[in-house]
């Protein structure tokens, strides 16, 4: 039966998610935020004070024809990295114009902040790494080797301050210690809904501004063989594998996101736990009840999800800002002949709600951090600050002139397929800077800055606060009643049809005695301890 298949997927996708948690929360086990990053006030004005010193031997100043050199670890990104990196273009390049002998030692990306866990702990420490922030990934392991930069970005670091928001270097600073340098995140609200505006313009209809709107669109093309295929087989709306981070944009229709820290009576809950957050279930129980829903949500993976929408069939689906012009590309790529055209749409305004709509606040990308045992901090500055000047957001986001753009009557044109043919693509992961509209505009003419800026603006101009999104990893059953615990009984409601008024019941009843309390108390604690 089809709902024994469904129940029986989705078990077994809880299980990988709840193992793979399980996984993630036994590697932070070790991370103790108590960090007493004391001392250490290294202002490196002479670019070779070492922190273990005490031993006081005459201090290593470099030659000064010589550029000094830092060692720095990064992900691959699962790009094809140099392998003779004294003999490679882009290598070279960066060496030159920061004036930093860098040497680069790239990890792969599948199991990153695993590897540079047993590196630690065996006693190898770069002079900086990448993280993404300090209370996730491989700096969350080494909170207490982190050297702190403030004065060193005060003194050598004027693109960083001007670069790099508030919020950025919040997600770095402890203690009003900044840990960190923070790659400033490129959208504000994280999440988007995408629509077929090629179906929307077939039916007359507009982008759908209220959640009943959205509805009647969805309906709209649940019933008008807007493929053309002579089938009733368009999917209006569809997502992955139960409720996945995809649909945030539904729940922001009425301001929520599940996992995000809400107040509520004097506590920190999180969005699903929210009496809100009827409104939503309800909502999406009427998506699945009308057809209007993939009805294999919950155990779809994102490969079968993605084969879905790039035949054809599905009509709208939430995403990544950033994708904006990807995912359309990859429609029409798979699916050239039927005049596709993905767009990304503001988020309808959920019935009853009048406070923001969209997702979560993003505010960096990934961050990298000087380790206290750096012999030349200084030096680890001025090369993240040569990676936000304009010369070096365009070397990260368009290469080399002459290997990857030329310039023709003052403009940059930019030949994406020489990423690929000189094995230039593994600069992202030193890609630091935010949003940059002249890189964009060179990377993505025409069409594609268009979809892209516009998934931009959107993203700039909704959005909401997690009063929690700079809190470390709790221990793997939190992690669980924060990811998981929800999820089975909310899935029952929506698939049986149950009242929706039974999500207050089964929180308060049921899920706040099986761990909830004890998470909204850590939650609670948390903000309260960090204000
Ligand atoms: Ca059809």
């Amino acid at each position: 039966m089809n709902r024994n298949k469904i129940w029986k997927g989705f078990a077994l996708v809880l299980a990988l998610v709840m193992f793979l948690s399980a996984c993630a929360g036994s590697g932070s086990t070790t991370n103790s935020t108590n960090s007493s990053n004391t001392g250490s006030s290294n202002t490196g004005s002479t670019g070779s004070t070492n922190t273990d010193s005490g031993s006081n031997a005459a201090p290593q100043t470099p030659e000064p024809a010589e550029p000094p050199t830092i060692t720095v670890y990064a992900s691959d990104f699962a790009k094809v990295t140099p392998t003779d990196h004294d003999a490679d273009p882009t290598i070279q390049y960066m060496r030159e114009k920061s004036g930093i002998n860098v040497q680069m030692v790239f990890v792969a990306n599948s199991n990153y902040t695993e590897q540079m866990q047993l590196k630690f702990a065996s006693g190898e420490y770069p002079d900086a790494f990448q993280s993404s922030g300090i209370n996730n990934g491989a700096a969350a392991l080494a909170v207490e080797m982190l050297l702190p930069l403030n004065d060193l970005i005060e003194q050598y670091g004027p693109n960083l301050k001007k670069n790099i928001p508030q919020e950025a270097w919040d997600a770095v600073t402890l203690n009003g210690q900044i840990l960190g340098i923070p790659a400033p995140s490129e959208v504000k609200s994280s999440r988007i809904l995408f629509i077929r505006k090629d179906w929307l313009d077939k039916l007359g209809l507009d982008y759908p501004k209220t959640s009943e709107e959205y509805l009647d669109v969805l309906r709209a093309f649940r019933d008008n063989d807007l493929n053309g295929n002579g089938e009733k087989d368009e999917i209006p709306f569809s997502t992955r594998q139960g409720f996945n981070w995809v649909m945030d944009a539904i729940w922001g229709m009425w301001g929520l996101s599940p996992s995000a820290g809400f107040e509520y009576n004097g506590e920190v809950i999180p969005g699903f736990a929210h009496p809100r957050f009827k409104e939503p279930l309800r909502f999406v129980q009427t998506m699945y009840q009308e057809g209007l829903m993939d009805s294999e949500f919950l155990t779809n993976s994102s490969s079968i999800w993605a084969q879905k929408f790039e035949s054809g069939r599905v009509g709208s689906y939430g995403y990544m800002p950033s994708a904006a012009w990807a995912f359309h590309k990859r429609m029409v790529d798979a699916t050239p002949d039927q005049g596709i055209n993905m767009m990304t749409m503001p988020t309808p305004r959920g019935t009853g709600w009048d406070g923001p709509v969209g997702a979560t606040f993003s505010t960096i990308s990934q961050s990298y951090h000087v380790m206290n045992t750096a012999k030349d901090p200084v030096a680890v500055v001025k090369f993240f600050d040569w990676l936000f000047s304009e010369e070096g957001q365009i070397f990260t986001d368009l290469g080399l002139e002459g290997l990857n753009y030329k310039i023709e009557n003052g403009k940059i044109v930019y030949d994406e397929a020489t990423e690929v043919e000189h094995e230039t693509q593994w600069r992202a992961t030193l890609k630091m800077h935010g949003h940059n509209p002249v890189t964009l505009e060179a990377k993505y003419p025409g069409e594609a800055g268009e979809k892209l800026a516009r998934g931009l603006e959107i993203s700039h101009s909704e959005g909401f606060d997690s009063l929690t999104l700079n809190m470390p990893p709790m221990d793997a059953e939190l992690q669980n009643v924060l990811f998981n615990s929800w999820q089975e009984r909310a899935a029952e409601i929506v698939v049986n049809n149950e009242p929706v008024e039974n999500w207050d019941k089964f929180i308060e009843e049921v899920w706040r005695k099986q761990g909830g309390n004890d998470l909204i108390k850590a939650m609670t604690d948390w903000v309260n301890s960090n204000k």
